[in-house]
Protein backbone atom coordinates (compact mmCIF):
# COMPACT_ATOMS: atom_id res chain seq x y z
CA UNK A 1 0.00 0.00 0.00
CA UNK A 2 1.41 3.06 -1.11
CA UNK A 3 -0.12 6.75 0.62
CA UNK A 4 0.53 10.13 -1.15
CA UNK A 5 -0.91 13.46 -1.22
CA UNK A 6 -3.74 14.78 -3.45
CA UNK A 7 -2.25 17.66 -5.54
CA UNK A 8 1.54 16.59 -5.08
CA UNK A 9 4.18 15.41 -7.23
CA UNK A 10 4.72 11.47 -6.75
CA UNK A 11 7.73 9.71 -7.44
CA UNK A 12 7.22 6.16 -7.56
CA UNK A 13 10.52 3.64 -7.45
CA UNK A 14 9.99 0.02 -8.39
CA UNK A 15 12.87 -2.51 -8.56
CA UNK A 16 12.00 -5.18 -9.68
CA UNK A 17 14.06 -8.27 -7.96
CA UNK A 18 13.42 -10.60 -10.91
CA UNK A 19 12.78 -12.15 -14.12
CA UNK A 20 9.60 -13.53 -14.25
CA UNK A 21 7.47 -12.40 -17.06
CA UNK A 22 4.57 -11.53 -14.48
CA UNK A 23 6.61 -8.62 -13.15
CA UNK A 24 7.43 -6.93 -16.76
CA UNK A 25 5.31 -3.97 -16.42
CA UNK A 26 3.06 -1.91 -13.82
CA UNK A 27 0.40 0.04 -14.84
CA UNK A 28 -2.02 2.43 -12.79
CA UNK A 29 -5.10 2.19 -15.16
CA UNK A 30 -6.43 5.16 -13.67
CA UNK A 31 -3.68 7.41 -14.38
CA UNK A 32 -3.39 6.40 -17.27
CA UNK A 33 0.11 5.07 -17.02
CA UNK A 34 1.46 1.81 -18.15
CA UNK A 35 5.39 0.97 -17.75
CA UNK A 36 7.82 -1.47 -18.64
CA UNK A 37 10.18 -2.55 -15.63
CA UNK A 38 13.55 -3.75 -16.87
CA UNK A 39 15.17 -6.44 -14.41
CA UNK A 40 17.32 -5.61 -11.42
CA UNK A 41 16.95 -2.21 -12.03
CA UNK A 42 15.18 0.37 -10.55
CA UNK A 43 12.89 2.50 -12.60
CA UNK A 44 10.83 5.61 -11.23
CA UNK A 45 7.01 6.34 -12.36
CA UNK A 46 6.47 10.54 -11.74
CA UNK A 47 2.77 11.60 -11.82
CA UNK A 48 0.73 13.87 -10.07
CA UNK A 49 -2.72 12.41 -8.38
CA UNK A 50 -5.47 14.70 -8.57
CA UNK A 51 -8.41 12.89 -6.87
CA UNK A 52 -8.33 11.64 -3.61
CA UNK A 53 -9.55 7.75 -3.07
CA UNK A 54 -8.28 3.76 -3.68
CA UNK A 55 -6.81 2.95 -6.52
CA UNK A 56 -5.30 -0.33 -7.57
CA UNK A 57 -2.17 -0.78 -9.74
CA UNK A 58 -1.43 -4.15 -11.37
CA UNK A 59 1.18 -6.16 -13.44
CA UNK A 60 0.25 -6.64 -17.38
CA UNK A 61 -1.90 -9.17 -16.99
CA UNK A 62 -3.79 -8.18 -13.79
CA UNK A 63 -2.46 -10.50 -11.65
CA UNK A 64 -0.09 -8.46 -8.99
CA UNK A 65 -2.09 -5.78 -7.64
CA UNK A 66 -0.76 -3.18 -4.96
CA UNK A 67 -3.22 -0.37 -3.53
CA UNK A 68 -2.37 3.78 -4.02
CA UNK A 69 -4.17 5.68 -1.39
CA UNK A 70 -4.76 9.29 -2.69
CA UNK A 71 -5.24 11.30 0.70
CA UNK A 72 -7.23 14.68 0.28
CA UNK A 73 -5.23 17.59 1.13
CU1 LIG B 1 1.14 -10.81 -14.12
Amino acid sequence: MIVVREGLPVRLNFYRDETASCSGQVIFGDFGIARDLPPFKTTSIEFTPHKPGEFTFTCGMNMLRGKLIVQSR
